[in-house]
């Protein structure tokens, strides 16, 4: 976790605010790095959780896909334990605050801010005027979803911290600009856990991610029993047995993943996970990492394909939580239009 601020208190009520695109399966990285740490928040802080289905457009999707995905990753939340009566989860759309305040913050942000940002470069690839710009311009939608809300506390993996220090600039050049400190919070990244950036199972060098196009780079939480031990077997490995100690991984990102991922998995450091299983074969630790993703995996994949059989009800409470979400967001909007001089009722 990222060490807390030492400035001074926030006038700000802590607030929570993440969210996720529903951009395919959701994989063990998302749930590693994000998820799993999003339902205990829920008893220290008031938290909002928005499947952010307008980030998911700044590559193209089929409309049909997108609708379901969306659903899927509602109902794998909600399997995870987001209570969605004492909190909100509702997908992004429905709240069309988050994409009015994105286009203030398109004129706040620095173009050399955004051209920093290592996501967009490795994304667009080498085709950089082929992308969207939605894609450029993604980190200023995302300090609008978590600002909308004067959220204070946004837990992500290792990956978005860079999105959050620009939404972090954003919101500080926005008060200096108009005089009005304090307006927007600054945020706090929350990066929790023992796997903070899970890797590709075929890269060790390579980020897990849901829109790899190889499924054997990643675990999905739709996967079976058997797709994940297959998925484990044959995951690239190197020669040597497992070291004993982390100093042993120089050089060997794939060992450090796979005993990175048994760690989380089963609620124990790295170093106490090599005390048990330092000196391994690859092997047979696949078998044990093997048994311990789906005893890990298996209750939530059965909650969450109970929970898809009724989608009327996945759409009901995302629509709820949209609403709710809007009376939070409305009149902080309102705020900003009037400190920015716009004319409104
Ligand atoms: N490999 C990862 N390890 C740890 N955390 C991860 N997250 C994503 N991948 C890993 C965290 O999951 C949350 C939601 O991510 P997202 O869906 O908004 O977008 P992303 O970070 O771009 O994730 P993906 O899976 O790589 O999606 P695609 O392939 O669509 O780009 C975030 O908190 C993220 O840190």
């Amino acid at each position: 976790m990222t060490a807390p601020s030492k400035t001074t208190p926030s006038p700000h009520k802590p607030r929570v605010f993440s969210g996720i695109q529903p951009t395919g399966n959701l994989t063990l990285g998302n749930y590693l790095g994000a998820i799993r740490n999003w339902a205990p928040l829920q008893k220290d802080y008031e938290c909002i959780y928005c499947v952010v289905d307008q980030h998911a457009l700044t590559v193209f999707q089929d409309p049909a896909g997108l609708r379901e995905a969306t659903r899927q990753v509602a109902a794998a939340l909600i399997a995870c334990g987001i209570d969605t009566d004492k909190h909100i989860l509702f997908n992004q759309s429905q709240n069309p605050d988050h994409a009015e305040l994105a286009w203030y913050f398109n004129c706040v942000a620095r173009m050399g801010w955004l051209n920093r940002m290592t996501q967009f470069k490795e994304k667009a690839g080498s085709n950089k005027e082929n992308a969207s710009t939605g894609l450029f311009v993604y980190p200023n939608l995302m300090a609008a979803d978590i600002l909308a809300y004067r959220a204070t506390h946004v837990p992500v993996g290792e990956d978005q911290k860079q999105h959050l220090e620009l939404a972090r600039d954003i919101a500080i050049k926005f008060n200096n600009d108009w005089s009005v400190a304090d307006f927007f919070p600054v945020i706090e990244p929350l990066i929790l856990g023992e796997a903070t950036r899970v890797m590709s199972l075929r890269d060790g060098t390579k980020k897990m991610s849901k829109s790899d196009p190889s499924d054997m780079s990643r675990i999905n939480l739709t996967d079976t029993a058997d797709e994940i031990a297959k998925k484990i077997k044959k995951a690239k490995t190197d020669p040597e047995n497992l070291p004993t100690d982390k100093k042993g991984f120089a050089g060997r990102p794939e060992a450090e993943n796979l005993v990175t991922i048994y760690a989380a998995l089963t609620h124990q450091t790295v170093e106490t996970a090599l005390s048990e299983i330092g000196g391994s074969q690859f092997g047979a630790f696949k078998q044990i990492l093997a048994d311990a993703a789906v005893a890990h995996l298996e209750p939530i994949t059965t909650e969450m394909n109970r929970l898809l059989e009724d989608r009327a009800e996945i759409d009901r409470i995302l629509a709820k939580g949209g609403e709710r979400a809007k009376a939070l967001s409305a009149p902080i909007l309102k705020e900003v239009r009037d400190t920015l001089g716009l004319v409104s009722a």
